[in-house]
């Protein structure tokens, strides 16, 4: 009855599946949540999905840019880029059955108590309940009838600023972008996407969401997420960063979340070889 939480997969499937062996995930049993990012770049996006379907009620995950891509690669809005390597997942006739199953998930969800996770990060104006219920906002329109014309409109910076009576797509933007491809804010509060370096390389003016004043953040709150390749992981008390960079040709890493308050959680990787990257 174990809780498992993997990192950027990318369509890693070889390395995915080396891994819960490794970390010995037993989907009879066990929970198996990922942070998003579940495709491209990886070669074999198609037998991810597939087989990370088949786990059913076992596995949850949350939305990260390149699953919310690939719904607007799958609908014709976008057209896909070749280092994607995301035509056999395109033409394959699992395509709409598994695009309707990503609908399905949320931006953020609650994996145990006071664990949050995210793809990309805790937006440092929001609390816990304040993130599922922006999540919920979206989820409702991705699974409605509506759901294209949010894809088609999701694509752009802006708004740079949050404000709580922002409404419409601007508004649905704004909590896409912060969920999914927040890195660095300005001091001022404005996301900027231009920059991924890693905070020690970065612009002093930016800074990385996780070192923000949080004021909603409780002590015994953590956010586990994804997203930036570059940090290659971050164990913080309340901040736990899980791409470590697999499709890059460095770890894919599942944690084992712990039932004790200390958050002691084992930490499983494996590394990329070049067969599978
Ligand atoms: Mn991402």
């Amino acid at each position: 009855m174990a809780t498992f939480v993997i990192g950027d997969i990318q369509g890693c499937y070889d390395g995915l599946r080396q891994l819960l062996d490794i970390a010995k995930f037993k989907p009879e049993h066990d929970t198996l949540i990922a942070v998003g990012d579940l495709v491209a770049r990886g070669h074999d996006s198609l037998s991810t999905l597939t087989f990370l379907h088949s786990l059913g009620d076992s596995f949850q995950s949350v939305l990260g840019n390149h699953d919310l891509h690939l719904l607007a690669l799958a609908s014709g809005i976008k057209k896909p880029h070749p280092k994607d390597f995301l035509q056999p997942l395109l033409d394959s006739p699992m395509l709409d059955s598994l695009v309707h199953w990503l609908r399905q998930k949320p931006l953020a969800l609650e994996a145990a108590t006071n664990t949050l996770v995210c793809h990309a990060g805790l937006y440092p104006q929001w609390s816990f309940s304040d993130a599922l219920q922006l999540s919920h906002e979206v989820s409702q329109v991705l699974k409605s009838d509506s759901w294209l014309d949010m894809i088609s409109a999701m694509y752009g910076n802006g708004p740079e600023f949050w404000r709580k009576d922002i409404q419409g797509i601007e508004r649905l933007r704004f909590i896409i972008n912060a969920f999914t491809r927040m890195r660095y804010l300005h001091t001022d509060g404005a996301m900027e996407f231009s920059c991924k370096l890693p905070p020690e390389q970065a612009p002093k003016h930016l800074q990385p969401w996780f070192t923000l004043n949080n004021p909603h953040l409780q002590p015994q709150q953590r956010v586990i997420f994804g997203h930036w390749a570059a940090l290659l992981g971050l164990r913080h008390p309340q901040f736990i960063g899980l791409d470590t960079g697999y499709v890059w040709g460095n770890q894919l890493t599942v944690i084992k979340l712990t039932e004790e308050s200390d958050f002691s959680d084992q930490y499983y990787q494996v590394s990329a070889n070049t067969f599978d990257n």
